[in-house]
């Protein structure tokens, strides 16, 4: 046989493979907690996890009847940047129409 082939064909060609672990980590999450208060009106929250966390108006509604009953509840689960919007956005809205609602932010 011409050439360098110094290959004889005993089997399937072997080599090794290296696994390499993807560079990427997942970003650490963040609870939105919402707290009771006894002046803040059930509307208001309401329209707060509409607007600022997308719920539907049923989902809301739970939610902040589970506030209102149990003192605290979960609004959503985001990266710390958006959670950390989200409590501006509405502790900026509470304060503007003089509720006393608050919200906070808890690693997972
Ligand atoms: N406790 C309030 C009331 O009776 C309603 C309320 C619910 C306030 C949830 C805050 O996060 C809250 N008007």
């Amino acid at each position: 046989m011409a050439g360098g082939d110094k290959r004889t064909d005993d089997g399937p060609a072997t080599g090794v493979v290296i696994k390499t672990r993807p560079k990427t980590k997942k970003p650490s999450m963040y609870k939105v907690l919402m707290l009771n208060d006894d002046y803040t009106p059930m509307e208001f929250v309401v329209h707060v996890l509409e607007r600022f966390f997308g719920k539907s108006n049923e989902e809301a509604n739970r939610i902040m009847m589970h506030v209102h009953m149990r003192g605290v509840g979960l609004c959503g689960v985001y990266t710390y940047e958006v959670a950390e919007t989200k409590v501006t956005q509405v502790m900026d809205l509470a304060r503007q129409s003089q509720h006393p609602l608050q919200c906070t932010i808890e690693k997972e």
